[in-house]
């Protein structure tokens, strides 16, 4: 019986045990799993922790999330395809539930199998090492609460341990000066201390997006969004702006490209992540930028440089739980031997005709529409339940219009599910209303 390390027990970690579990349910043999999770509990990123830096145990904390999260993109975009919402909740829901209704749904697919006995919670993957002579690998993990170390040989190894909990933190000529807070979106845990500030973001992306939403719903007395490439160019409400390149600070003053300048409170980095893997070295390791197609993994998922290793959910995501079920059925289904490993030449060939294809990408609407593909090209290759994927594309693309025209509602809208018909419902309260954002309330 070979054996396969998993190392995080997130949405992705889960959706490989998940696959496993699948096939075992049909009277398949399937390997010894280990799945390593730091944390005391699964869920990744959406296990909140209140905690920031170092943990209890002095590890980098992991999850980014905040208290007042709610799902950035439609939950009709992200539903798994063999564990619909209206299964999970008997009712249909809204479109856009807050972070801890998504944790429930995720935690409700697995709490109903047997896959919690294989995750070892609380212990953190140290080092990897490959033998190419045994042509197996040793994984050493720490026992975070006892600090007892220990080693164990695996046939594979899958990474599943996120990539958006090492901050990018640039720095800015003068940020010394500056006397106010100065975090990363990884440490911003809410917005209710924002009351009457203002802030400056930095970044155009989802989180320079929704921590400058949710400072402005808060009440800040102003948001400024500084960007470096090019602005989000929403229409958004007054009291929230966007400037270019923040060029300096001066003590509390940033002075931005344009020659503008703005006295702020705070500055929160919303400068993205980085893809770091402390556990692996250098020849097994991902380098890349967050984006669709990181190089080096064929279909994706196989790390080419030795194909007994596998990453799910490397990509930047639009596809997010639904894409890692389609990784994890097809990662779980050439471990099994049910989709032969080809050979170095022909992923070669494979991984070149992609990265054309992703080179060529030349908005978002394409880059949804490469994602789907991607994704459809894996579940066409497995047992994963086939659904409806361009529809799935269709939504991201409605969400997208929607935020254009509305970026400060664009959550009380609502959508149409590809796995069940089922056309969710608005949510009791707005967004821009809702304080509350419990399982307890949403569901009341
Ligand atoms: P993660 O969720 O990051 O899980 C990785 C797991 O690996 C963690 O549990 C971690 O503790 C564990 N781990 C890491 N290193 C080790 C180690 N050395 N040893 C043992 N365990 C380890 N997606 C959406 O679909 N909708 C959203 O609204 C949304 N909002 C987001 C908001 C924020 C702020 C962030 C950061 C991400 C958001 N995402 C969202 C994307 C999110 O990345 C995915 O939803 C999902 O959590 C990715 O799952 P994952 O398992 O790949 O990684
Ligand atoms: P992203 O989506 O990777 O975006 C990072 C942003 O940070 C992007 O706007 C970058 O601008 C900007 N950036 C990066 N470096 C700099 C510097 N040096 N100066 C200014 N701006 C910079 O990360 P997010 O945190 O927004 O989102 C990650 C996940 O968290 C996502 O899945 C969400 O669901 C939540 P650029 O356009 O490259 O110029």
């Amino acid at each position: 019986m070979s054996s396969v390390a998993i190392i995080g027990a997130g949405p992705s970690g889960l959706a490989v045990l998940r696959a496993f579990e699948a096939a075992r349910e049909t009277g398949e043999d399937v390997p010894d799993l280990v799945c390593f999770e730091k944390q005391s509990d699964w869920g990744g990123q959406w296990n909140f922790t209140w905690r920031t830096g170092l943990d209890e145990y002095g590890e980098p904390v992991h999850s980014s999330m905040y208290r007042n999260l709610w799902s950035n993109g439609p939950k009709e975009g992200l539903e798994f395809a063999d564990y619909s919402f209206d299964e999970h909740f008997g009712r249909p829901i809204s479109s856009y539930p807050p972070r801890p209704v998504l944790w429930d749904y995720i935690a409700g697919r697995v709490a109903r199998s047997e896959v919690r006995q294989y995750i070892r919670f609380e212990t953190a993957v140290r080092w990897v090492s490959y033998d190419e002579n045994t042509e197996k690998f040793t994984v050493t993990s720490a026992h975070l609460p006892t600090g007892k170390d220990s080693s164990q040989e695996f046939d594979y190894v899958i990474v599943a341990s996120g990539h958006f909990s090492f901050p990018n933190f640039p720095s800015f000529p003068g940020i010394e000066t500056f006397g106010g807070p100065v975090m990363h979106a990884h440490d911003f845990r809410g917005a209710e201390g924002l009351r009457d500030k203002h802030l400056l973001v930095i970044g155009s992306s989802y989180s320079a997006e929704d921590i400058g939403s949710q400072a402005y719903k808060m009440g800040a007395a102003s948001v400024t969004a500084s960007y470096r490439t090019s602005p989000m160019g929403y229409d958004w409400p007054d009291r929230f702006e966007e400037r270019p390149s923040v060029v300096r600070f001066e003590n509390e003053t940033a002075h931005f490209a344009d020659g503008t300048s703005k006295e702020v409170d705070a500055v929160i980095f919303c400068t993205g992540y980085l893809h770091k893997y402390p556990f692996l070295p250098e020849e097994l390791s991902l380098d890349s930028p967050n984006n669709v197609y990181p190089e080096g993994l064929y279909k994706g998922v196989v790390w080419d440089a030795n194909p007994k290793l596998f990453y799910v959910g490397a990509q930047d995501q639009w596809f997010t739980f639904n894409m890692f079920d389609a990784q994890a059925w097809y990662v779980r289904d050439m471990i099994l031997g049910r989709i032969p490993m080809p050979d170095p030449a022909e992923r070669a060939e494979s991984m070149a005709r992609w990265k054309a294809r992703f080179e060529a990408i030349a908005d978002y609407d394409d880059e949804i529409r490469f994602q789907g593909d991607y994704v459809q090209d894996l579940i066409d290759r497995t047992d994963y339940p086939s659904f409806d994927v361009d529809g799935v594309v269709e939504i991201f693309l409605a969400w997208m219009r929607d935020k254009a025209a509305d970026i400060m509602n664009y959550r009380d809208y609502t959508y149409t599910s590809v796995m069940t018909g089922t056309q969710s419902i608005p949510h009791h309260t707005p967004w821009m209303k809702e304080l509350d954002d419990s399982l307890e309330r949403y569901l009341s």
